[in-house]
C-alpha cells in the first residue's frame, strides 16, 4: 500500500507550511534568517555580493512555494506536458526577473533598502547565466518565460555546462581573447541540486542483434555515466506558474574505478572520473559551425537520454499504456542537437519495452517537433558514421533501419529515382560517410517548422524540398520567433514602461502578457506631450548606457548623438564588416568636409559588441578591424565630435539590456535569406528603436507590423543571391569597376589607415575574391540607407512618431504569441491554473 501522507499530525504540517512572502516586514525577515543561517554572515561585514546572495535565497523560497504547487497540480491532474529540449539557454540574471514575475520588486526594493543597500547594487552582484551562443539560446530562454506566464505544463531540458560561452577580452592590438566563464564559483541560488533523481547514461560498447523474430538487441558494455538533475525555477509573470528547466551534470557511476586503483593504475582510475565529468564540463562556443567533436556528441546523446529517461518515468507514474505515450508528451527539438532523442526512444521502445517497429516508430513520430533555426551548409550537422558505431552503436544500427525502410517508401512513390534516393538517404556518401541529421530530425517528427516567414519558406524550398514533396507540405509549418515582453520591456526599460502604464491606464499585469494592447499608443504619436515624454526616456537610457560604458570601460561617450548599434554573434553573413566599412566611408567624407558643410551633419555614436567563434579567423579579424578603426577614428580632432565608434567587449544578456533602450537605430544587415529570424531586432523595435536592414528574415515581419515607412530597408532580395553568386564565379567585374566607392575603403585600410596594413587582406580578400556575402552588390544601397537614418533623424518630431509607431506595432513579437501558436498546432496542450 502507499505511504499516508502527511506523516504524523496533519495540522502541525499545515500550520508551519509557509506561503509566499508579500510585506515588506516578512521579507527582510527572510533576508536576514539568511544572512545569518544559510551565509553564515555578520550583520555588520555583510557586502553587496552577502546582500544579493541573501536577497536570491528569500525570493527562492518563494518560488520553490510556488514550484512546488506547480508541481503537485501537474502530478494530480496529470495534463499533456510539453518539453523544450535545448542543448542551450541563454537565462542571463535571475534576480531582477524573478521579483517583477512575483510582483515583489517594490517590496524587496523597499526592504533592502532598510538594511542599509540598494536594489540596483544588489541586482548588479548578479552574475548571467550564460549558458548559450546567441539566438538559439536566447529564444529558448525566452519560450521559459512564456510557457509559465501563459500557465503552460513546459519544462525545459539542457546540460548545467560548468562553464558557459566564454569571457571575451581585447587584446592591446585588438584581438580577442578568450577566458573561461567559471560562472558556478559563487555558487548559485537558483539551481536546487537533486541528487536523488540521476540515470545512467551509456557510451561505447557493443550492440548485438537478438535474430529471433524481434528488432530487438542488446548493448552491453562501454563506459557508463551518472547524469545527476539540477532544477531551475522558471516564474511566470503574475501567476503561481513556477515550471521547471532541469539541467544535467555528468558524474562518474562509482566515483574511482577500484580494479585500477587497486592494481596501482592510479592515472587511469582518475581518468575515468575525468572523463565522465567532462561532458557537461563547458558549452561549445561555435555557432554555425559543425566540427564533428566527439565530446560534443557525448554531450548530445548524455543529454537527450537523460531526459528522456526522465520523462518516461514520469509518464509511466500515470498508469497509461505506452502507445498513448504522444497523447501525454510532446517533445519539441530546438535545432538538430537533440535528434539522437529519435533512435534512443525507438531503442528504449524496442529494445526495452519490446514493441514491435511499426508501433514504435507510429509512437516516436507522434512526440517530436523539430525547429530549424538555418539553411546555412555548414551550419546543418552532420555526424561520421564511424564516431557514431563507436560511440553509439545501437543507434547507428537503429538510423541504419530507419534508413532502409524510408528509401523502400520512398522508393515505392518514385520508381527507379535514384538520384531521389541518393539525395534524400540519411546517410550521405563520401569518406567518412555521415549522417544528416536533420534528415533524421525531419522524417523521425509529426511537424517541423522555420522561425520566421521568409526562413519557413526558404526551409521548403531548399534544404528539405524533396521532403515536402514526398511527406506533403502540411508537416511544414511556420511559427514565427518572439521574445519575452518582461525581460525585454519591463526590466530592461522600467521607465517606458511605467509610461506605457500610465498612458494607457492598463496595470503591466495585463499589457505584458497581450502585448498587441500597445497599438493603443498609436493615437499619441500626435501629443507633443507624450513625444517629449518618450523622447526624454529614451535620452535618460543613452545617459545610463554612457554612464555604464563610464564605469567600466572608463570611456566618455556623447551622448547628444545618434546612437547607432549592432550587437549579435560575429558572422560574415551578419556582415559586421559591411557596418565597419560603412564606419570608414563615414569618416572618410566627414574628412573631405569643409567646416560649413560639417555644421549638417548630425554626430553619431556607433556600437560593436560581439563575441567571434574562437576558430573563426574572418570574425576575429573583423573585431581587430573595428577596434584599431575605433582607435584612429576617436582620436580624430576633425571627425570625432561628430563620429565615434566602440567596440564594447563580452556581449552578454545583461549587456545587451543596457544597449538596447538606449539605441536610436540598430542594424541587422545580413545578407538577404541568410538571417533566419534575428530576435535582437524584435527588441530594438520594442524599445522604440528604429531599424536598419536587409529585407531578411523577421525584419520583412517587422516592417509588415510597423509599415515600411518605419524602417529603412536596403539591399538585394533573396531571390536576386544565388544568381548574384554565379555572376561573382563566372563574370567576376574588378572592384573598382563594380563599387569605387568600396574599392576606396579597402584601399585605404590595405594602405595601413588603421595600422597592420598586411593583417587585415584575408579579411579583404573574401569581399576581393568571391564576395559570398555580397558586400560589393550591396554596399552602395547600405551608404544610401544611411544617409536616410540621417535625414530622418534631422526632424526630430518625426523621428520620435516613428519611434513611438514602432513599439505600438510590435505586439506580434511578444514570445507568448509564439509560445502559443507551438502549445495549439502543435504539442496540443492546455494551459494548466495552479490556485
Ligand atoms: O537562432 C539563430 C539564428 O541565426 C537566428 O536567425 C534566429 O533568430 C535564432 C532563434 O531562432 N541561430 C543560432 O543562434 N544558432 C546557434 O547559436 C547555434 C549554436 C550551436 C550550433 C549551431 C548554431
Amino acid at each position: 500500500g502507499k505511504e499516508k501522507w502527511p506523516r504524523g499530525e496533519e495540522k502541525v504540517w499545515k500550520d508551519c507550511m509557509r506561503d509566499v512572502d508579500t510585506d515588506v516586514s516578512s521579507i527582510t525577515k527572510s533576508f536576514v534568517n539568511h544572512v545569518q543561517t544559510s551565509l553564515a554572515r555578520q550583520p555588520y561585514n555583510l557586502d553587496n555580493l552577502g546582500a544579493y546572495q541573501a536577497a536570491a535565497l528569500s525570493v527562492r523560497d518563494n518560488l520553490l512555494v510556488n514550484w512546488n504547487e506547480t508541481a503537485l497540480q501537474y502530478t494530480r491532474k496529470a495534463p499533456k506536458r510539453a518539453y523544450y529540449l535545448s542543448l542551450e539557454f541563454l537565462m542571463g540574471r535571475t534576480l531582477d526577473n524573478a521579483l517583477l514575475n512575483l510582483g515583489l520588486k517594490d517590496q524587496y526594493a523597499e526592504g533592502v533598502k532598510k538594511l542599509g543597500f540598494t536594489m540596483e547594487d544588489v541586482l548588479d552582484q548578479e552574475r548571467d547565466a550564460a549558458l548559450g551562443n546567441g539566438g538559439l539560446g536566447r529564444l529558448a530562454a525566452c519560450y521559459l518565460d512564456s510557457s509559465a506566464s501563459q500557465e503552460l505544463p513546459v519544462w525545459g531540458y539542457g546540460l548545467r555546462y560548468k562553464y558557459g560561452i566564454f569571457q571575451q577580452l581585447i587584446s592591446p592590438a585588438g584581438e580577442q581573447l578568450e577566458a573561461p566563464d567559471p560562472w558556478l564559483d559563487n555558487q548559485n541560488p537558483w539551481e536546487l541540486p537533486r541528487l536523488d533523481v540521476s540515470y545512467e547514461v551509456r557510451f561505447y560498447g557493443h550492440a548485438e542483434r537478438m535474430n529471433d523474430g524481434t528488432p530487438r538487441a542488446m548493448w552491453t558494455g562501454g563506459q557508463e555515466v551518472l547524469a545527476v538533475a539540477y532544477d531551475v525555477m522558471i516564474p511566470g509573470c503574475y501567476t503561481k506558474t513556477t515550471n521547471n528547466l532541469r539541467l544535467w551534470e555528468s558524474k562518474p557511476k562509482r566515483g574511482f574505478d577500484l580494479n585500477s586503483f587497486n592494481a596501482g593504475n592510479y592515472e587511469a582510475a582518475v581518468e575515468a572520473s575525468n572523463s565522465a565529468a567532462a561532458i557537461t564540463s563547458v558549452l561549445y562556443p561555435n555557432d554555425h559551425t559543425s566540427f564533428g567533436k566527439e565530446l560534443r556528441l557525448k554531450q548530445q546523446y548524455f543529454w537527450t537520454a537523460a531526459s528522456l529517461a526522465d520523462i518516461l518515468r514520469r509518464f509511466k507514474n500515470i498508469g497509461k499504456s505506452i502507445t498513448e505515450f504522444p497523447d501525454y508528451v510532446a517533445i519539441q527539438l530546438n535545432d538538430t542537437h537533440p535528434t539522437l532523442a529519435i533512435p534512443e526512444l525507438m531503442r528504449i521502445l524496442i529494445d526495452e519495452e519490446d514493441l514491435d517497429w511499426a508501433t514504435a516508430w507510429k509512437i516516436v513520430t507522434n512526440t517530436f517537433f523539430y525547429t530549424n533555426h538555418t539553411v546555412l551548409p555548414e551550419a546543418l550537422e552532420k555526424w561520421p558514421v564511424p564516431l557514431l558505431e563507436h560511440l553509439l552503436p545501437r543507434h547507428l544500427q537503429i538510423i541504419y533501419d530507419i534508413n532502409l525502410l524510408f528509401l523502400q517508401s520512398v522508393e515505392k512513390k518514385y520508381p527507379g529515382d535514384r538520384d531521389r534516393l541518393a539525395r534524400m538517404s540519411l546517410i550521405e556518401e563520401g569518406f567518412p560517410k555521415q549522417v544528416r541529421m536533420a534528415y533524421l530530425a525531419c522524417i523521425g517528427s509529426r511537424k517541423v517548422n522555420g522561425v520566421a516567414e521568409l526562413h519557413s519558406e526558404l526551409v521548403k524550398t531548399t534544404i528539405l524540398k524533396d521532403f515536402v514533396e514526398f511527406e506533403g507540405v502540411s508537416k511544414f509549418g511556420n511559427v514565427t520567433n518572439g521574445i519575452t515582453p518582461r525581460r525585454w520591456l519591463d526590466q530592461c526599460n522600467p521607465e517606458l514602461s511605467a509610461l506605457i502604464s500610465r498612458t494607457l491606464k492598463v496595470d503591466k499585469a495585463v499589457w505584458l502578457k497581450e502585448l498587441t494592447l500597445l497599438e493603443k499608443l498609436l493615437p499619441l504619436t500626435e501629443d507633443a506631450a507624450f513625444r517629449t515624454e518618450w523622447a526624454g526616456i529614451k535620452q535618460r537610457n543613452k545617459e545610463r548606457l554612457a554612464h555604464h560604458v563610464q564605469t567600466t570601460l572608463g570611456l566618455t561617450i556623447n551622448t547628444n548623438a545618434m546612437f547607432d548599434v549592432q550587437i549579435k554573434r560575429l558572422h560574415e553573413y551578419k556582415r559586421q564588416t559591411l557596418n565597419i566599412l560603412g564606419v570608414i566611408h563615414r569618416y572618410l567624407t566627414l574628412k573631405n568636409m569643409s567646416a560649413e558643410e560639417k555644421k549638417k551633419v548630425n554626430p553619431r555614436v556607433v556600437f560593436f559588441a560581439g563575441k567571434a567563434a574562437p576558430a573563426y579567423y574572418i570574425a576575429k579579424l573583423t573585431i581587430r578591424l573595428i577596434v584599431n578603426v575605433a582607435r584612429i577614428i576617436n582620436a580624430d580632432p576633425d571627425t570625432k565630435d561628430l563620429l565615434s565608434l566602440y567596440f564594447l567587449p563580452d556581449y552578454s544578456v545583461s549587456l545587451a539590456e543596457v544597449l538596447i533602450p538606449a539605441s536610436d537605430i540598430s542594424q541587422h544587415i545580413s545578407t538577404a535569406g541568410t538571417e533566419a529570424s534575428g530576435t535582437s531586432n524584435m527588441k530594438f523595435c520594442l524599445n522604440g528603436g528604429l531599424l536598419l536592414g536587409t529585407v531578411d528574415g523577421a525584419n520583412i515581419e517587422i516592417a509588415e507590423e510597423v509599415g515600411e515607412s518605419n524602417v529603412f530597408f536596403f539591399g538585394h532580395l533573396t531571390p536576386a543571391v544565388e544568381d548574384l553568386r554565379y555572376q561573382h564565379t563566372y563574370h567576376p567585374v574588378p572592384i573598382e569597376e563594380k563599387c569605387p566607392a568600396l574599392a576606396n575603403v579597402l584601399n585605404q585600410v590595405s594602405g595601413g589607415l588603421f595600422g597592420d596594413a598586411h593583417v587585415y587582406e584575408p579579411l579583404l580578400n573574401t569581399i576581393r575574391q568571391g564576395d559570398y556575402y555580397l558586400l560589393s552588390d550591396d554596399f552602395d544601397s547600405y551608404i544610401a540607407a544611411l544617409a536616410m537614418v540621417d535625414e530622418a533623424y534631422l526632424d526630430q518630431t518625426e523621428w520620435v512618431k516613428k519611434s513611438i509607431r514602432t513599439t505600438a506595432k510590435m505586439g506580434k513579437f511578444s514570445s507568448d504569441r509564439a509560445i502559443n501558436e507551438y502549445a495549439e498546432s502543435y504539442w496540443n496542450i492546455e494551459a494548466q491554473r495552479v490556485v
